[in-house]
């Protein structure tokens, strides 16, 4: 690293210093929401402005204090989901609204108001399942199921909107403006930050004003909440109590600190809520800075009368209120009704698009460290992983490889023919993977630089000139990702002859996009700095990430002309940016402590829509101890996206620097995910077309049945991972839920009922790992270097029986890395489903061929309580042939090997 670059930043400095980012009171907006709600001056719906059109209900809505109009609109939306947009009836300029984040514009459902008394107003959906009441003052929405109230908005009466006002200089100069209706009272406060806001040495200018907004949501009979990433936070989201909201601004946090509500790298401002019977959302697409507060208000049982024989009891159904707070923008919220976690999952995708097919490549083991040196050090790490017999997919570079910090290009002395680099790879069917960051350089030799400011490109500052920072290159400009002709010219930057020395195996990882700027307030950018359309970058700063990795993506279908799949991971997001790609967790560090909280990060990512996301294992900053590093290849294994990283003055730590016996425990953990691959496969298919998590932890089990504080996951619905997590355990305590489950042990066989903790032994080379009863999970009988030699190799089916002695499971499979699947219905989507002791091979999806001649080789039935006496296949043309079994009586297990029926074909195995 350049001495320059090591004044802006130590990479040696673990501690997250907090003087450097703001927590909630060092906030104007949030101060000001706060101060004003305490006055307690309520909101009046207009009902007598009611209007209704094919596709809204709008009204008018007014505070009594400011006087000032809001327009109201209610929308209902194909598939159980409302709507409600409030802005400013007549604002000063347009507010910002969040573009490109919908995948289209929503599929209306026409709501039909029904009866209401004079101060009130019903709309339903004609299906009459769900209805809309609203009470006009106070101003207040039901959203009303089955007759019960589902979410109330507005009954806390924290409703926020600060109209845009022409600054008070401004305005004293101009005549017969006295009866504007600025709070003038206010103006003087400078603490308010109303045009101007200090924070350290940073003052920002806000040339608009005060722009905050609010509103509170009441979910009734829910206590369990989950989502709003990225923080370093439990799963379950926790109360926040008055002075400790869940911030989302994205931000760079080197080495953030654990168990912490402030924002990090991504922000999805979407929760999820579930109790017995309904599970809900709520999505406020909103890209400034965004605050939220939860308070659970728990059940009440309270005596109604002691009159009479019987004292009556009313009991009050728990309920959580959340408050969002944003600095700018318009309110803009959807309410998505459920009731079960499927039915959320995929309304939240039907707003923001499904994860992207990752190609299989990007399942297996990636090997990064900052920095692999040269060329030399490539090829010598690459060697490795087949000298020690270790499965692994990707190489990747970090910005050492480029010439300064100039991306798309090379340092010519470390990498003098990266062609030649990434032929040996693609020898070995592995890929290459290097890093591009949005902070351009400033250097007229540099074309990427030079064209970008010609075209006027980059992010501007308050006098209309390039915004510069400092980053990694130095003194840098900043790509405006928020305007499509970037965009557009960014993606064109990745075709092959523009991109010298990249080749069809060349992936991309998009870092420091949140974005992060040397020296700016809290490491970001200015919030005045002005992008496309001349808008603030406080309005979209929770967007720019999301921009980036999407210009990659396309840049990376558009040099396979459309064909090929892309793979990207990014640092920053925000919601759908699983479209584009993968995710990671960011700087953390190698403890313990960060091995265990990746479980709950990962789980919130992967049910707010972003299922391809993982954590660098053995933890990016500093030097794990061994065992760390083996269970956290451990857990890793069985996490989306796998890849061991450190930092630059991190020791080596590729897998076969430990000696003999943990190498071997590396190689074991690589192998189990590999063994696997068909499985995490036919899931994240799953993920992309049903819009249903990888990762999970109730969505399968009601939160009766599941258990927060015990760090376990599902992998869909068959598999419950409990890594280790602690040093030099012995046992571990594991939780399998649901009452009429039967989970079987992966490697024993052993079985248990579930609903039940029991405590399981562990050694070093053990991975906790249960597969449920009626679940049949597909695998790979051999491992090969990485996933481009496994294409042809068997499969395996694990049967596991459910205690009614069924079960069903999937396979999809496709040339791994096209677009054929979509567009030509090129794959394999089979179905096995076993019942009165037959095991069916059938398709599940008649629309689907894969010439695959794939065979499955083994098969393993786990909780077959008798001995058969012979077991058949059956095939499609009507024969039958015995085949040789092995029963074990003690695990009631049966296993049938050397077996040769093609996946592809339908086909029974009949046991008798
Ligand atoms: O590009 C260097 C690193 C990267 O290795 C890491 O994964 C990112 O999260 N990057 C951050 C910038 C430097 C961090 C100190």
């Amino acid at each position: 690293m350049e001495a320059a670059e090591k004044e802006e930043i130590s990479v040696e400095d673990e501690a997250v210093d907090k003087n450097i980012f703001r927590d909630c009171n060092k906030i104007a907006f949030y101060r000001r929401q706060k101060q004003w709600l305490s006055k307690k001056s309520a909101y009046q719906a207009l009902l007598d402005s009611v209007t209704t059109d094919e596709d809204s209900t709008r009204f008018q809505i007014i505070n009594e204090a400011s006087k000032v109009t809001l327009l109201a609109e209610i929308y209902g939306i194909e598939g159980n989901i409302f709507r409600l947009k409030i802005n400013e009836e007549t604002p000063l300029k347009p507010r910002f609204e969040v573009p490109d984040v919908l995948t289209s514009k929503p599929s209306t459902v026409r709501l039909i108001s029904c009866s209401g008394d004079t101060g009130s107003l019903i709309l339903a959906d004609g299906k009459g399942g769900l209805k809309c009441h609203i009470t006009a003052n106070p101003f207040k929405v039901d959203l009303v199921s089955e007759e019960e109230v589902v979410i109330s908005i507005n009954s806390l009466g924290q409703l926020y909107f600060e109209h845009l006002q022409i600054l008070h200089k401004q305005r004293a100069a101009k005549e017969n403006e006295e009866e504007a209706s600025v709070d003038t009272s206010q103006e003087n406060q400078e603490d308010l930050g109303l045009w101007e806001e200090k924070f350290g040495k940073f003052v920002d200018i806000k040339a608009n004003g005060p722009s905050s907004i609010g509103l509170d949501f009441s979910l009734h009979g829910f206590e369990h909440l989950y989502g709003i990433p990225q923080h370093a936070e439990s799963h379950q989201l926790k109360n926040t109590g008055d002075e400790d909201a869940y911030r989302l601004y994205n931000l760079d946090v080197y080495g953030y600190q654990i168990y912490d509500k402030m924002g990090i790298y991504g922000s999805v401002p979407y929760l999820l809520a579930h109790k017995l019977g309904r599970t809900i959302g709520i999505f406020w697409l909103n890209a400034s800075e965004t605050l939220v507060e939860i308070n659970t208000e728990p059940a009440v049982e309270y005596t109604l009368s002691q009159m009479g024989p019987v004292a009556a009891k009313q009991k009050v159904r728990s309920r959580t209120h959340v408050h969002w707070m944003s600095e700018s923008g318009i309110i803009d919220v959807f309410l998505l009704t459920g009731p079960t976690p499927s039915d959320v999952f995929k309304q939240y995708s039907y707003l923001t698009g499904t994860q992207a097919m990752p190609p299989l490549f990007s399942l297996g083991y990636h090997q990064c460290r900052w920095n692999y040196e040269d060329e030399q050090d490539v090829k010598a790490v690459d060697a490795g992983f087949d000298e020690h017999d270790i499965p692994y997919d990707a190489m990747w570079l970090d910005i050492e490889h480029t010439e300064g910090k100039r991306y798309f290009t090379w340092d010519k002395k470390r990498f003098p023919n990266p062609k030649r680099m990434q032929e040996l790879l693609r020898s070995k069917k592995r890929k290459l993977v290097v890093i591009s960051d949005p902070h351009i350089k400033i250097d007229p030799d540099y074309s990427v630089y030079v064209k970008a400011k010609d075209q006027g490109f980059f992010v501007k500052n308050q006098e209309g000139e390039d915004f510069e920072g400092v980053c990694w290159p130095g003194l840098s400009s900043y790509l405006d990702f928020t305007n499509p002709k970037v965009r557009e010219w960014y993606s064109s930057l990745f075709a092959f002859p523009v991109y010298q020395g990249s080749t069809d195996i060349l992936f991309l990882w998009n870092d420091m996009n949140e974005p992060s700027v040397f020296r700016g307030p809290e490491q970001t950018m200015q919030k005045n700095a002005i992008h496309h359309g001349n808008w603030e970058h406080r309005e979209l700063h929770n967007i720019y990430g999301f921009y980036h990795q999407m210009a990659t993506a396309e840049g990376l279908i558009q040099r396979s002309k459309g064909k090929e799949r892309p793979f990207v991971l990014t640092r920053s997001f925000f919601a759908g940016s699983q479209k584009y790609g993968a995710v990671w967790t960011g700087d953390n560090t190698a403890e313990w402590s960060y091995l265990k909280i990746s479980i709950p990060m990962l789980l919130t990512l992967s049910i707010t829509g972003i299922s391809f996301c993982g954590a660098d294992i053995g933890g990016f900053i500093g030097n794990p101890e061994t065992e760390l590093l083996v269970r956290w290849y451990q857990a890793g294994a069985y996490q989306p996206f796998f890849r061991g990283h450190a930092t630059m003055n991190a020791k080596r730590r590729e897998p076969w620097l430990f000696g003999k016996e943990h190498t071997q425990l590396i190689r074991e953990a690589i192998r189990e995910r590999y063994g696997l691959l068909p499985y995490w496969y036919s899931l994240f298919y799953h993920a992309h077309v049903a819009s249903q998590p990888v990762m999970s932890k109730w969505v399968n089990f009601t939160y009766t049945s599941y258990n927060d504080t015990q760090l376990y996951f599902l992998l869909g619905s068959a598999l419950l991972v409990h890594p280790v997590t602690e040093p030099k355990a012995t046992t571990v305590d594991v939780f399998l839920p649901g009452s009429n489950e039967v989970w079987y042990d992966y490697k024993t066989f052993a079985h248990w009922e579930g609903g039940c903790t029991v405590k399981i032994p562990v050694a070093l080379d053990t991975i906790p790992v249960f597969q449920r009863g009626g679940s049949v999970v597909p695998i790979k009988t051999t491992v090969g270097k990485s996933t481009g030699w496994m294409a042809e190799s068997s499969y395996g089916l694990r049967v596991a029986l459910s205690t009614k002695g069924s079960s069903v499971g999937e396979l999809y499979l496709d040339d791994g890395h096209s677009f054929q699947y979509l567009h030509q219905k090129q794959f394999l989507h089979r179905k096995f489903s076993f019942c009165s002791s037959v095991l069916i091979n059938s398709s599940a999806d008649q629309r689907g061929h894969y010439p695959s001649k794939c065979v499955v080789e083994q098969i393993l039935v786990l909780g077959l309580r008798k001995e058969p006496s012979f077991v058949t296949t059956h095939s499609s043309d009507g024969k039958d042939q015995p085949v040789a079994f092995t029963y074990c009586a003690k695990t009631s297990s049966l296993s049938l090997e050397k077996l040769s029926l093609n996946i592809a074909t339908d086909w029974e195995v009949r046991i008798i």
